[in-house]
């Protein structure tokens, strides 16, 4: 797998450095896209529309260690709508990333290979049939993936609560007795028994999960007094982590860490984010996570923790600014660095 090199990224124009012998499609064997002859291989052609440019080979699923699961699924958003275009836009602006990490001193992308699947479309019939056919298909392909890692776009919030109930039902079945811990940074509890007339709502995904997880919500801000009290009456099952108190101290990161079992679901909706940082998302709050400081966290949780699986939910793209896509896209890059983190150096720079 040879990774691509320098791209420049001039607002919504992307110039790839077509100069470079080592970007896709510059005439190496191997390096053709797909369905494109041999004769035609040294054009200068884009980057293959894949996570981060990458070409994939023919036997690319089997080949990976990661696989995305794009779901652009959108119908239950409060405030502002636009996440149906969410996993376009993270895999388009992903194929400009840089893939040199200076964090551990390589190029990740090349240590692993990510197997971009197609986006599921599904029913418009409603939220609840939507909802069951997600968990069918979620089923099915976290069955296919086995241990390699599953990483989803969305898409609204309500398609993390089919993934959360499937995963928890894949340890249940491997390791009887085990209880999944769900690690959510998020401006918003998602506690809320219903909103708008029904379960399904973005509002109300970890709702539907309390009983089957652990929740560990980080970053809160925008809370109802409900919520408050669904969590107080979930007990151990529900911690609630205060965007307020992170700015204090970094004490927070051991409470999470604390509070998380072994096997652990990562739930991050982009609104987590203060909005100076990703204004692109349904429903803004200020006083959210800043950039460093949360992948420091992420690091170490991923070091510490088997994360099963993950999702980035609620990034509704605004067009003109690239620069929330672009964050959202590397923080997706960074997830599955962090979960492979072993295969790469000792990260001296
Ligand atoms: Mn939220």
């Amino acid at each position: 797998m040879s990774a691509r090199r320098a791209t420049v990224f001039q607002g919504d124009v992307i110039v790839p450095n077509r100069m470079d012998p080592e970007a896709a499609g510059r005439g190496q064997e191997d390096q053709a896209p797909r369905g494109v002859p041999g004769v035609l291989r040294d054009l200068p052609w884009e980057l293959p529309r894949t996570f981060l440019g990458m070409v994939e080979p023919a036997d690319s699923f089997e080949a990976s260690d990661a696989v995305l699961l794009p779901v652009p699924y959108e119908s239950t958003t409060s405030f502002g709508g636009g996440t149906r275009r969410g996993p376009d836009a993270i895999v388009h602006a992903s194929r400009y990333v840089e893939i040199y990490d200076q964090e551990f001193g390589c190029e990740p992308g090349a240590a692993y290979h990510v197997h971009t699947l197609p986006a599921l479309e599904l029913t418009r019939a409603g939220a609840g049939p939507a909802m069951a056919e997600l968990r069918e298909a979620y089923d099915r392909v976290a069955e296919a993936c086995a241990d390699r890692f599953l990483l989803m776009l969305g898409g609204e919030h309500s398609i993390s609560s089919p993934a959360i109930l499937a995963q928890a039902d894949r340890l249940a079945a491997s390791a009887p007795g085990e209880r999944l811990s769900v690690l959510q940074l998020d401006a918003h509890a998602d506690l809320r028994a219903e909103y708008e007339g029904t379960p399904h709502s973005h509002a109300s995904a970890m709702a539907r999960v309390l009983d089957r997880a652990d929740v560990v919500a980080v970053g809160l801000r925008g809370v109802s007094r409900e919520e408050v009290d669904a969590s107080v009456a979930a007990g151990g099952a529900s911690t609630l982590i205060w965007a307020d108190e992170m700015w204090e101290s970094d004490a927070w990161m051991d409470r999470a860490l604390a509070a998380l079992g072994p096997n652990v679901y990562l739930t991050f909706d982009v609104d987590y984010f203060d909005p100076s940082f990703v204004p692109s998302t349904g429903t803004p709050e200020p006083g959210g996570g800043e950039w460093y400081r949360t992948l420091r966290f992420l690091r170490k949780v991923f070091a510490e923790r088997n994360v099963v699986a993950a999702d980035i939910v609620e990034l509704a793209p605004t067009p003109g600014l690239p620069a929330p896509d672009f964050l959202v896209a590397k923080l997706a890059y960074k997830l599955i660095t962090y979960r492979f983190q072993d295969r790469l150096g000792s990260g001296v720079r």
